[in-house]
């Protein structure tokens, strides 16, 4: 009886052993392929033939290149790897990418042209013409920037496929992204506050001048938006260009501490931060109430 248990526990403790062995194995095998498909990604990531990334349970849109000319497919998997839809006969895409309306749009870089396809794989808009189109992307304004290798250059072209910009004298440019626009910096606000003292000091009832600045990181004009903290608003006003000092000035009726805000947005309507300024507005000796003045005199002399 002690023989068998011996046995069994060599058996068990090798197993164990053995088990172990193998998720090292495992572990190292996944790390190589992590490592591998990091490589893969790094290595074709600007002609996106592993297609555009969401959260994990999304699905994914792959750009097949195919072995000849006109093999070429797009095919869109589920988290399981099921193809769910594809489009196949396509000549050396390069790029897919799904439109917000559902359809997909595709650098099919050996026909030399961009296309836009809707779900049963009919052309729906195409620029034609192109010379090795590597990347497409739509904007948000259904314009579409297109990476023409074959044309060393960038293009956007409209709706109806004219070119209204381009950026010539590249390298056989391969892929392109539009940037977010960014919004201007919170305004930096100056002027008299009562530290230090400024000649003459701020008084209630008259104008003092403020200025307001603010920089947007891709140089758009901005406007400014002010508030006074005492019921008084200046509403939207500009534009100015970024960085430019903007003058204000401003009256307070009563004495108090006030603390005055803007914030600036460029000319796509991306607004700032706010910016502050506290500024104390001291009491001033023309301004003690004479009544009150003489009814202090009267009770006390
Ligand atoms: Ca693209
Ligand atoms: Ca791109
Ligand atoms: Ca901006």
């Amino acid at each position: 009886m002690k023989k068998i248990t011996a046995i069994l526990t060599v058996l068990l403790v090798g197993i164990l052993v053995l088990s172990g062995l193998g998720v090292a194995a495992l572990n190292s095998d996944i790390e190589k392929f992590d490592s591998e498909t990091i490589d893969y990604k790094k290595r074709y990531s600007t002609h996106t033939v592993l297609g555009e990334y969401g959260s994990e349970q999304n699905n994914t849109l792959i750009t097949e290149h195919g072995s000849n000319r006109t093999a070429g497919r797009i095919i869109e998997v589920d988290s399981a790897g099921n193809i769910i839809w594809e489009k196949t006969g396509l000549s050396e895409p390069m790029d897919a990418e799904r439109l917000s309306n559902g359809n997909t749009l595709i650098a099919e870089c050996g026909a030399n042209r961009v296309i836009e396809i809707n779900s049963v794989g009919s052309i729906v808009w195409q620029k034609t013409g192109l010379s090795e189109p590597m990347d497409a992307e739509r904007l948000s304004n259904g314009n579409t920037l297109i990476a023409e290798c074959g044309a060393n250059r960038i293009i956007k072209v409209d709706n109806a496929g004219n070119i209204i910009w381009e950026k010539t004298g590249l390298s056989g440019p391969v892929d392109v992204e539009r940037l977010p626009n960014q919004p201007p910096s919170a305004p930096d606000i100056d002027g008299p506050t009562v530290k230090p003292v400024p000649r003459p000091l701020p008084k209630v009832g008259e104008p003092w001048n403020y200025t307001f600045k603010s920089t947007d990181p891709e140089g758009e004009n901005v406007s400014y938006f002010i508030d006074w903290d005492d019921g008084d608003f200046e509403d939207w006003f500009g534009p100015f260009e970024s960085g430019e000092e903007v003058i204000r000035n401003h009256t307070w009726d009563d004495e108090g501490t006030y603390n005055v805000r803007a914030k600036a947005k460029d000319i796509w309507g991306a607004e700032s931060e706010w910016g502050t300024l506290d500024i104390i507005m001291p009491k001033s000796k023309q301004n003690i109430n004479p009544i009150f003045f003489r009814f202090l005199l009267g009770r006390f002399f």
